[in-house]
């Protein structure tokens, strides 16, 4: 089987000024793009290894599926939960209780989620996560597209601050990315993910 690159839900001019046409054409055409066509290569050696009995060749692989696997999983997410303003929705009541018992408040929360993911070195993801083990909602970081899943928590709302997210509208400036981001941040949908662990919490 092989992946294919998701149709964004909406223009990609649909998030401006907050992310401009160009960025989001770029990042979803190009480099997304990128992680899936290295994803089915790596996996398709990865056939290859395993059918010859290959395991030197075979763990050898295992970092590209780590790295483009991650990034195909990271911006799946990561377009669904950005929509066009007016079309966000609002955090639900159960979100924010669980926001308010973690963080105090929400303007904590989004303060706290801002201030990691503009202190990640290098490049990589912040998180408003769900920790499986402490049943609770926490704010977690990851470097490079290591996917948040292996961390034992399960993703709400991303936010992707390598270079490629922002420099093009932003340039060195990531605090003004991550302040804008959250004008299309989309509720509706970490809502849903939400909603869809306490199911099974
Ligand atoms: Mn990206």
């Amino acid at each position: 089987m092989t992946f294919t690159l998701p149709e964004l839900p909406y223009d990609y001019s649909a998030l401006e000024p907050a992310i401009s046409q160009e960025i989001m054409e770029i990042h979803h055409k190009k480099h997304h793009q990128a992680y899936i066509t290295n994803l089915n290569a790596a996996l398709e050696q990865y056939k290859v290894a395993e059918e010859k009995q290959q395991v030197e060749e075979m763990i050898a692989l295992q970092s590209a599926i780590k790295f483009n696997g991650g990034g195909y999983v990271n911006h799946c997410l990561f377009w669904k939960n950005l929509a066009p303003k007016g079309q966000t929705g609002e955090m639900s009541g159960g979100l924010k209780t669980a926001i308010e018992h973690s963080f105090g408040s929400v303007d904590n929360m989004k303060q706290e989620l801002s201030k990691k993911s503009i202190a990640i070195q290098g490049s990589g993801w912040g998180w408003l996560a769900f920790n499986i083990q402490k049943k609770s909602i926490c704010i977690v970081t990851t470097q490079n597209q290591d996917p948040l899943s292996t961390t034992g928590h399960i993703p709400l709302l991303g936010i992707d601050v390598w270079e490629h997210a922002y420099y093009l509208q932003y340039k060195n400036v990531r605090p003004d990315y991550v302040k804008a981001i959250w004008e299309v941040i989309n509720w509706n949908e970490v809502n849903k993910r939400f909603e869809s662990i306490a199911e099974k919490a």
